[in-house]
């Protein structure tokens, strides 16, 4: 008897010791800034968390250019890979080290992942872009508004397609999706030509390509001519099959003309190596406005849609970009609103 409690108390103090010394308490925390970058998927073929990734790197590096060698910042990146189920541990994991200030990551489904966290961990920070918070002090969040984003590729989608019959393949369904990306995209199709009608399909993750190849092939058997992918590795799959049947692709998120000459005919993108750069930047001078979400989208130049590229200029007819070019400017003057999508 006096044995197994002389074991529970070496356990407890074992505990007690190694929770002091691991555990999240100020002395874990360094006092040097250093940031990690939670990738929630991987960063290959992924423009937003390619650029999330750069635009922090950047930040890091101006801000180390101008700081003598004992006030330089550290940046580590960790992927957590497509296994979604996994990113509330790996999380969970990187904030218990205490190596870290702060967590900069990217995805609208990262805000639910950080709660349980801050209490758990509360010296440490997060700040997560193409997010939304309820006014949470340890977070800062970037979301963007996609409304333009989605009507104008759906525009151009519906004035190129011939069939009028143009399609969207999404890796998975969520929130931004299903209100925003989806029903502006079939807006501005269907004002482009009020009898286009959008064939919307599922990969059911964010790389598998041959699936990407095979719901194109099955979207071109069904008349479709437009597509636009927003599936990750996917998107290799349905390059591949949509040059093989020559019908077009809109891009998002990126300059995506260069990835398939005449096959890809639209560029509206975010401007997510900025904005990831502007936040890391605000954090490291003290700047950033925790428990606040900052909008940004088309007007204030975080959207934007890419007319000047030798790609859109030699494979885009000019009547077409003459009226994506009207539209484009009303929406930057403001003198064009999107309208509400049903
Ligand atoms: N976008 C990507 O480009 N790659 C991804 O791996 C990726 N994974 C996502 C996982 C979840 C759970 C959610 C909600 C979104 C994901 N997105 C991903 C989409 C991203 O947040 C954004 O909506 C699109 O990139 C369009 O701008």
């Amino acid at each position: 008897m006096k044995n197994i409690l002389k074991k529970i108390c070496l356990s407890i103090s074992v505990g007690l010791f190694l929770f002091l010394s691991f555990g999240c308490d100020k002395s874990t925390i360094p006092n040097k800034k250093s940031i990690a970058v939670f990738v929630p998927g991987i960063v290959a073929d992924s423009p937003i968390y390619a650029n999330l990734v750069k635009g922090v790197q950047d930040a890091v590096a101006q801000y180390n250019s101008e700081q003598s060698e004992n006030k330089k910042v550290s940046v580590t990146i960790f992927e957590a890979g497509t296994n979604q189920a996994e990113w509330g541990a790996k999380l969970t994991s990187l904030a218990s080290t205490g190596k870290y200030n702060v967590i900069i990551s990217s995805n609208p489904s990262l805000p639910e992942l950080c709660a349980p966290l801050i209490e758990q961990f509360p010296l440490v920070k997060f700040i997560l872009l193409d997010a939304s918070i309820n006014r949470n002090q340890n977070i800062a969040a970037i979301s963007y508004n996609q409304k333009e984003q989605s009507y104008l590729t759906g525009f151009i989608a519906g004035l190129m397609s011939k069939s009028h019959k143009v399609g969207f393949i999404a890796a998975q369904e969520y929130p931004i999706m299903n209100n925003v990306l989806l029903p502006y995209y079939s807006l501005g199709a269907k004002t482009a030509d009020e009898n286009t009608s959008v064939d919307f399909r599922i990969v059911g993750n964010w790389y598998d390509a041959s699936k990407g190849a095979e719901l194109t092939d099955a979207m071109c058997a069904a008349g479709v001519d437009v597509i636009l992918p927003i599936c990750g590795g996917a998107s290799q799959g349905v390059i591949s099959s949509a040059k093989e049947h020559k019908i077009y692709l809109t891009w998002f998120d990126e300059n995506g003309f260069s990835k398939a000459p005449g096959t890809v005919i639209s560029s509206c993108l975010v401007k997510q190596e900025v904005a990831a750069k502007e936040v890391t930047l605000d954090y490291l001078n003290d700047k950033t406005e925790w428990g606040t979400t900052k909008i940004v989208g088309f007007a204030d130049g975080y959207i934007s849609f890419i007319e000047d590229d030798p790609l859109y200029l030699q494979y885009v007819p000019e009547n077409v970009r003459a009226q994506l070019s009207v539209l484009v400017a009303g929406l930057k003057n403001g003198s064009v609103v999107v309208p509400e999508a049903e």
